[in-house]
């Protein structure tokens, strides 16, 4: 399905530090799983999931291929973007194409590394990207607006709801909040989500700290970390140079380095399962000894539609799913075990499939 998720932040704040890191390790692993870096600010990235392998292990799987992510390094935002100061409007048209917004905030004192305001302020910085999303919104609302009066007048149902929507988020936008504080009823997300406003985005903040916080953070990551509560969005703490160094190592190398650090997991394998997380995403697998393969879905995704990630057939032919979950497949030793146990069950169209469920599908031509 390919989610997307956009590094965004001021200048100088470690954003292509943080993105080197996640493509170099990616690029690492290109060995086990197919690759790619699309353009020089696009980069796919594997999502880390320790059942993956342990699923393979028993079903003596000769490849293993995780699901993936697809990070944006998107440069270019100042005061003043929204005006086209800066890149402006490339840099809000590539946010525009992401589900997720990674808003990485300099949490670190380096008198080397120049801040565009010329001072250190995370919670202050954070504000200034915001207004500069909520006033683009702002500004493409009104255009919006003024080129569906005559439809609207004409009665046309789409228009109507949308002039609805568009009013509602204004009314937001003008208090100077992000159009993600605005309560969209079941009936009107999918219109919602058309209107693809840039500070509607989910937000997960990425604290970028200095290596000797890196395991615990700092005072100023804890502001953020307020911040991020009180707003309802999510974050991390990272430090990006000590990512883009373990980058650099072998598995057992940056094993050791991490525990020196005082770390349990790099910081790359925790922002993206908070990103995965941030996104309701799950994973469900697909297991045999050809490969086995980890598939991402939206929380509450029914199996002919989970089925339709792997080939668009499977959606439309679907019968049924025969499903294990994670934990009978491992207690069981894999599938053969759980099918004698009773541990397969036949789901059929209207199954709402589970985080970890192992999937077969049967299906029509
Ligand atoms: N001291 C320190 N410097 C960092 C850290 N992360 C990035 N930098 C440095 O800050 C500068 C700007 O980083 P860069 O990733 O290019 O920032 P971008 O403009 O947001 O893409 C570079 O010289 C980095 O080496 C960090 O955690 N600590
Ligand atoms: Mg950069």
């Amino acid at each position: 399905m390919g989610f997307r998720m956009g590094i965004v932040g001021l200048p100088n704040v470690g954003k292509s530090t943080l993105f080197n890191a996640l493509t170099r390790t990616a690029s690492a692993q290109a060995a086990n799983f197919p690759f790619c870096t699309i353009e020089p600010n696009v980069g796919e990235v594997a999502v880390p999931d320790t059942r993956l392998d342990k699923l393979a292990g028993i079903a003596k799987s000769k490849q293993i291929i995780p699901t993936r992510m697809t990070f944006v390094d998107i440069a270019g935002l100042v005061k003043g973007a929204s005006k086209g100061e800066g890149l402006g409007n490339q840099f809000l048209a590539n946010i525009r194409e992401v589900d997720a917004i990674a808003h990485v905030l300099r949490c670190f004192e380096d008198d080397d590394v120049t801040h565009v305001d010329g001072r250190v302020d995370p919670v202050s910085d954070a504000e200034t990207i915001e207004t500069e999303l909520i006033i683009a919104d702002m500004e493409s609302l009104e255009k919006r607006l003024q080129n569906i009066v005559r439809k609207v007048k004409g009665g046309d149902k789409e228009a109507i709801q949308q002039e609805r929507l568009m009013k509602d988020a204004l009314a937001v936008l003008e208090e100077g909040k992000p159009a993600r504080m605005v309560e969209v009823a079941e009936d009107d997300q999918k219109a919602w989500r058309m209107l693809q406003l840039l500070s509607s985005k989910p937000v997960l903040y990425v604290c970028n700290v200095n290596e000797a916080d890196a395991a615990t953070g700092n005072a100023l990551s804890e502001k953020v970390a307020a911040m991020a509560a009180e707003q309802g969005n999510g974050h991390v703490v990272i430090s990006a140079q000590i990512e883009e160094e373990i980058s650099q190592l072998d598995a057992e190398e940056a094993a050791e380095f991490l525990e020196e650090l005082g770390l349990e997991e790099a910081g790359l394998d925790r922002l993206i399962k908070a990103g995965y997380d941030l996104l309701h995403l799950e994973t469900y697998f697909t297991v045999g000894p050809k490969e086995a393969r980890a598939w991402t879905i939206k929380t509450g995704t029914q199996a002919p539609q989970a089925a339709g990630v792997i080939h668009g057939d499977f959606e439309k032919g679907f019968i049924r799913a025969e499903t294990i979950s994670y934990d009978d497949f491992i207690a069981h030793n894999g599938e053969q075990g759980a099918k004698d146990a009773g541990r397969m069950r036949a789901e059929g169209k209207s199954y709402t499939v589970k985080d970890g469920d192992v999937l077969h599908f049967l299906f029509n031509n």
